[in-house]
């Protein structure tokens, strides 16, 4: 079974060697990306977050399943954690929107915990690109990373990814057998992957394990991002986060090298109601 390269990320790592095992297998394994201090600064803000969170998704259909019913989901989190807000300024997971989407040319996709209860089903495989599927092309519209805050383990719910299905013909083609692995990895790694990937969160066999990941993917300038951060995020929150935060979350205008702007008030820069 082909498994995802993992890098050690407490050295001073070779980015072009992450970036080819990222484009060969859609996706890379980074271990100990979350320092050790800003890993438990966040895992001490979403901690009461999501002990007062309840399991499931209130959207009906093959949103509860997709969502899953015995998982976590939570957004908002600027509000709760400047550790977040950090790591989302982190030049090493910008570069990763800058490399494939262009250099400050996207939004924050989503922020979100995902925190997977035991008992979990495996997630519906897919391609996060089919978020907007008239979109699809043969570049990146999206890419993403979670950062481990627990343990990844394959009891406990590791990401299942399809290594290589980034190149694979269709919208969602079929994963056969053995075509699939977990990225198993310690609390503070990222998992970096291409929005081409086949992938999907996996299923809790424990009794007693949650697994915490925080899932947070970048998609192009142009597209409406799946988080509404202007709802989920107060203004006067808003107001005291880092510029390159406030436009990541679309408090601020799209101005693109080429084409119209967007998201503007008064046909000025949202910024100025800030
Ligand atoms: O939690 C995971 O491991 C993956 C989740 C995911 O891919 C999703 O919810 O879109």
């Amino acid at each position: 079974m082909r498994e995802l390269q993992r890098f050690d990320g407490t050295r001073d790592l070779d980015w072009d060697t992450v970036w080819r095992a990222f484009e060969d297998d859609g996706a890379a394994i980074v271990e100990g990306f979350v320092d050790p201090r800003r890993l438990a600064r966040l895992q001490a803000d979403f901690e009461p977050l999501i002990a007062g969170h309840a399991p499931g998704s209130t959207t009906a259909g093959l949103w509860t399943e997709f969502h899953g019913v015995q998982t976590k989901r939570i957004t908002g989190l600027p509000r709760h954690s400047e550790a977040w807000v950090e790591l989302l300024c982190d030049e090493r997971y910008l570069a990763m929107g800058d490399r494939y989407l262009g250099a400050d040319d996207y939004w924050l996709n989503t922020g979100q915990l995902i925190s997977i209860g035991p008992g979990e089903t495996p997630q519906l495989l897919h391609r996060d690109e089919l978020n907007w599927p008239h979109a699809v092309r043969e570049d990146e519209i999206t890419v993403t990373a979670i950062f481990a805050l627990t343990d990844f383990s394959e009891e406990n719910g590791a990401t299942v990814v399809a290594p290589g299905s980034n190149h694979w013909e269709g919208t969602l083609p079929p994963t056969p057998p053995g075509t699939t692995c977990q990225a198993t990895m310690p609390a503070g790694s990222a998992l970096l992957y291409s929005g081409k990937v086949i992938h999907g969160g996996g299923a809790n066999r424990t009794r007693d394990q949650w697994r915490v990941g925080l899932h947070a993917g970048f998609c192009r300038g142009w597209l409406r991002a799946e988080e509404n951060f202007q709802l989920t995020v107060p203004l006067e929150v808003a107001r005291e986060l880092p510029a390159r935060a406030q436009y990541l979350m679309g408090f601020r205008s799209y101005a693109p090298d080429f084409g119209g702007r967007l998201g503007l008030v008064d046909y000025d820069d949202a910024a100025r109601l800030l």
